[in-house]
């Protein structure tokens, strides 16, 4: 079944009239046919996008973009996978969102990532300074980090301003909607890459600790 252009809108619509029944039903029926990965890439998170620039235009009140974010983070808990039976123990990955509380993309990415048998640790929300302080403690190889506001970028730097401080090698990569935006801001903010989805994140993991895919 293809079209996914329409299916997220019929979604965009459950979501604009806080239809949560409606919304359910129509990830339900998505999941008949795809992974809860393909319905968060192609669905969820274009659906939200779409609602996400209609506020910033002001066509949309911020009580309907906050219900369509709650509404989806129900529907992707109950859909995403918690871990798999294989584990991959070598290269040690973190997850964070350097204080930024759009917390769908870090839950997705993570899902993603241990679903794939990978070892992951969670640091949530936190702000560089205590992050280096757990980052001293736990062996990590490979910091991702899910940024969705413009202005909060800069932390990645900082972070990096911190790690190089303390003598800590560590790849970072970088994902979320200013990114995306702009493909060469993970660059200039210090990061080693960065990646749109998860496509073709665990060739760049591998790529990055050395591995060949
Ligand atoms: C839902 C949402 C919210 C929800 C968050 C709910 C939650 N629990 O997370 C609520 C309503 C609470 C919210 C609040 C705010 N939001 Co808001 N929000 C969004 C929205 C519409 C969708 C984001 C989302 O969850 N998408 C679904 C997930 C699954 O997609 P995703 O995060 O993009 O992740 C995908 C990829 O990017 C990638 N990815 C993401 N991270 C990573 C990391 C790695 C390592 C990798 C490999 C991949 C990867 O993988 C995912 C799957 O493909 C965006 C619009 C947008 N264009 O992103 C605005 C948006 C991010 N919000 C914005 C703003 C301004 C705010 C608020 C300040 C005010 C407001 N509008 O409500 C507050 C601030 C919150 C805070 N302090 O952090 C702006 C930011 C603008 C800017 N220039 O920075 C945006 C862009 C809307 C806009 N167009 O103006 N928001």
């Amino acid at each position: 079944m293809e079209n996914y252009e329409a299916r997220a809108q019929t979604f965009e619509e459950a979501l604009l009239s806080v239809d949560r029944l409606e919304a359910q039903n129509l990830i339900s029926k998505e999941l008949k046919t795809c992974t809860p990965f393909e319905i968060i890439e192609k669905i969820i998170a274009p659906a939200l996008e779409n609602l996400g620039t209609k506020w910033e235009m002001g066509e949309i009140a911020l009580s309907q973009e906050y219900m369509a974010g709650k509404i989806s983070e129900e529907l992707m808990i109950k859909i995403l996978p918690e871990n798999s039976l294989s584990r991959i123990t070598s290269p040690r990955l973190g997850i964070t969102t350097l204080g930024d509380y759009h917390l769908l993309g870090k839950r997705m990415v993570a899902s993603f990532l241990r679903t794939a048998g990978f070892t992951l640790l969670d640091f949530g929300p936190i702000e560089p300074e205590k992050l280096v302080e757990r980052l001293k403690e736990e062996k990590i190889d490979i910091l991702l980090v899910s940024i969705l506001m413009l202005n909060l970028t800069s932390k990645v730097r900082k972070l990096r301003t911190l790690l190089e401080e303390e003598g800590l090698e560590m790849k970072i990569i970088v994902g979320g909607a200013p990114f995306k935006f702009d493909p060469l801001l993970y660059k200039n903010v210090g990061a080693d890459a960065m990646v749109p989805d998860t496509s073709e994140l665990i060739s760049t993991i591998n790529r990055l600790a050395g591995k060949k895919t």
